[in-house]
């Protein structure tokens, strides 16, 4: 039997990479894709599922109770999966408030829709599953040793974490309160195709191409863990199955790197596969050192035995692997990059990196 979905944030990074994936694999499926198109939102990124008769898009805000209650209406979803977010944390310093609206008040929209369709979850509700995709920056900054569990209590630092875990923490109470069968994933740093070049891997990747600065945040030496977003898709369609309502499920790519590694490691692979910039120089030497980010987390690590032991998710991409499919998409898609680096882009960039 067609199992429907409702998506929301489907043409974001993760939104459109979980969409592709599903369509691509599993023939029962019908997505509705609810997402308001903010500069991360790209209608391109699903151009190629876009007449797929298993796939809707709606455009629109999921702060929207009118249009968010009506889907819900027409649609009778069986699950929830929501990724619509304000999701960059240096966008969060500069402007909090997008991230309360969309994250928080956003969040708490969709819930209330959910709950008036899970009806106590009698037999005529189709609602069975709402899995809220949030993040490892929930329970803030690691030192050098440790890892985050699910039992790890939460500190967030950022307006950005902060946002993400006020929305966990209402996704939460409204399992407790009303039995709202949720289930909230922590998951850290993605990278893959289709990732906005405001992020650290595809700015890089971005600049080195065009040989441009590579700005690198402080001494370089903050760590995160990295995870292919294809192994966060079927993380999530492991989660949707089989995940128990009221859980949290932690979901790390066991992949540690500061970042300077990561700024080396990518300029090294363009070297390699791009064209040499002038004069055969190394893209290393575009490396520069600027001003940190404000409160910059220092190290994020993922403890996710959890999702292994009960639920049998293991990431399946190693970073070397993950890394060389990723820069392969960008030279293979350089009319998207273009598409993406419009004015809006140019002035975030001048803001963001202009005198820093
Ligand atoms: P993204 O910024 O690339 O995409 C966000 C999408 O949400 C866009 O399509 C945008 O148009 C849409 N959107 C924003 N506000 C909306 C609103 N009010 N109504 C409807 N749609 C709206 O984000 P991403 O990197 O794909 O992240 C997706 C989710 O995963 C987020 O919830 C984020 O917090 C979480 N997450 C991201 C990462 C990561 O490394 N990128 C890691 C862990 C968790
Ligand atoms: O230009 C840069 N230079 C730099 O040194 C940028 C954009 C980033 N950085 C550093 C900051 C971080 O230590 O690289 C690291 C990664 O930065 P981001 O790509 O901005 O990611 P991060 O802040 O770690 O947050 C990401 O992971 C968790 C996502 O943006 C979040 O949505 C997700 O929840």
């Amino acid at each position: 039997m067609t199992k429907t979905l409702l998506v929301t944030g489907g043409c974001g990074f993760i939104g459109a990479n979980f969409v592709r994936y599903l369509l691509n694999r599993e023939a029962d499926v019908r997505i509705v894709n609810l997402d308001k198109l903010t500069y991360a939102g790209n209608l391109s990124n699903l151009a190629d599922v876009a007449a797929d008769s298993r796939y809707r898009f709606v455009h629109g805000d999921i702060c929207d109770a009118g249009l968010v209650g009506g889907l819900f209406a027409e649609e009778k979803p069986e699950a929830v999966v929501h990724f619509a977010a304000e999701s960059h944390v240096d966008r969060s310093i500069s402007g909090p408030s997008a991230f309360v609206q969309t994250n928080v008040v956003g969040t708490f929209t969709l819930l209330e829709a959910a709950r008036n369709a899970w009806l106590d979850g009698s037999a005529e509700a189709s609602l069975r599953r709402f899995v809220h995709v949030s993040t490892d920056e929930v329970y803030g900054s690691l030192g050098a040793t440790g890892y985050f569990t699910e039992e790890t209590p939460y500190d967030p630092r950022s307006p950005y974490s902060a946002s993400k875990a006020a929305s966990d923490h209402l996704v939460s109470a409204y399992f407790h309160t009303y039995g709202l069968p949720t289930v909230i994933t922590n998951c850290s740093n993605n990278y893959g195709p289709l990732q906005f070049p405001e992020k650290l891997i595809p700015l890089i990747v971005n600049n080195a191409l065009h040989g441009r600065e590579l700005p690198v945040y402080g001494d370089g030496k903050n760590v995160r863990d990295w995870l292919y977003v294809e192994d966060h898709c079927a993380a999530l369609w492991t989660v949707l199955n089989q995940g128990v309502p009221g859980e949290t499920y932690n979901i790390g790519g066991n992949n540690e790197k500061q970042n300077i590694e990561i700024v080396t490691a990518i300029c090294t692979l363009l070297d390699e596969m791009a064209s040499p910039l002038p004069g055969g120089k190394a893209r290393t030497s575009l490396i520069r050192f600027v001003k940190d980010r404000p409160g910059h987390d220092r190290r994020y690590a993922i403890d996710a035995e959890k999702i292994r032991r009960e639920l049998g998710w293991e990431p399946g991409t190693t970073f070397e692997e993950g890394l060389r499919r990723t820069i392969s998409w960008y030279l293979a898609n350089g009319p998207w990059l273009q598409g993406v680096l419009d004015g809006s882009y140019q002035s975030y960039y001048q803001t963001m990196y202009g005198g820093r």
